[in-house]
């Protein structure tokens, strides 16, 4: 059974000691052979695991299905994916909101429009805790960000596929991936490792904006779910602990709208951004029937 306590962090630079309840990967702990390291050492970085490469794309499943058909799909495949289901409007604006906050801190090329991401040319990346929080922060409380987990449409989608009521963690988490940061790039794990609670938890991954693969949008591996809870390593990225697992990486070409439901078991990850200069953002729900058990860190914001 997992055990760690930490959060999936969002995808920020490193810092040299970062808050552990959000931080991304840290430093190697130091052995009992090498509590005393020279003056001059530097902490190791953790390897990535894994750059992720698909080996197909996702089956697609429809809005309008039955419940039995698509909670059998999701129960074999360990995801489903689904064109258009969450509202688009909705999206546009959320981008629009995390953008110009990313204008306000300087991030943005002040040449391009806010609406198109670019990211500003400069040395590094934004550092963690002085830089990427203090956005974040802000990020986390806006409204509409929030609001849209609670959108009808995704809400009875859920109902329907679970087979019941259900509950919107408030959680909310919002992620800004950052052109060719790799050191950054989500490595794969389970969503379970860090939220507890029931099992039957299920994340939806949606991209604020088409999101085709050299932008770096989430992969799965098809079926892994069904290793039940694995054992994870530090490693690079966003939450700073990943695993391995078998099975065939599976994708897409992300249209805005389109959603990527996995259960918590489930192997995911994400591509590298190998654009020059994009920023990808998107948004991770969570969903659950409103019965089962919930770890009270899912009702509490998320880097808050
Ligand atoms: O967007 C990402 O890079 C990671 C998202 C993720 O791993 C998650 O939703 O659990």
């Amino acid at each position: 059974m997992a055990t760690a306590t930490a959060e999936l962090a969002p995808a920020p630079a490193r810092k040299a000691k970062p808050d552990t309840a959000l931080a991304p990967a840290a430093p190697a702990p130091a052995t009992a052979a090498s509590t005393t390291p020279a003056p001059t050492a530097k902490p190791s970085t953790p390897e990535a695991i894994l750059r992720i490469k698909l080996d197909g794309l996702y089956h697609e499943s429809f809005p309008g299905e039955p419940g039995d058909v698509l909670r059998k799909r999701l129960a074999r495949d360990g995801y489903l994916f689904v064109r258009g289901l969450a509202p688009k409007q909705r999206l546009l604006s959320i981008r629009n909101d995390i953008l110009n906050l990313c204008a306000e801190h300087g991030w943005l090329d002040p040449t391009a429009p806010v609406t198109q991401g670019i990211y500003v040319k400069r040395a590094e990346f934004p550092e963690y805790q002085d830089e990427y929080m203090p956005l974040y922060r802000k990020l986390i409380q806006q409204g509409p960000f929030n609001a849209c987990s609670q959108d009808p449409k995704i809400i009875r989608f859920f109902a329907k596929v679970l087979g019941g009521p259900i509950l919107a963690h408030p959680r909310n988490i919002a992620r800004i991936s950052f052109p060719r940061h790799y050191e950054n790039t989500t490595q794969p794990h389970q969503d379970f490792f860090y939220i507890h609670g029931t099992p039957e938890t299920y994340t939806t991954w949606i991209p604020l904006g088409d999101c085709p693969r050299e932008l770096g949008g989430l992969a799965i591996q098809e079926g892994s779910h069904q290793a039940g809870p694995l054992t994870h390593e530090r490693t690079i990225g966003a939450g700073g602990n990943g695993t391995r697992g078998e099975g065939r990486w599976l994708g897409a070409d992300y249209r805005i709208g389109d959603v990527v439901i996995f259960h918590s078991y489930t192997i995911h990850g994400a591509l590298d951004n190998h654009t020059g200069n994009q920023l990808r953002l998107s948004l991770d729900y969570r969903y659950q029937r409103d019965h089962l058990p919930v770890d009270p860190g899912s009702l509490r914001p998320h880097g808050g």
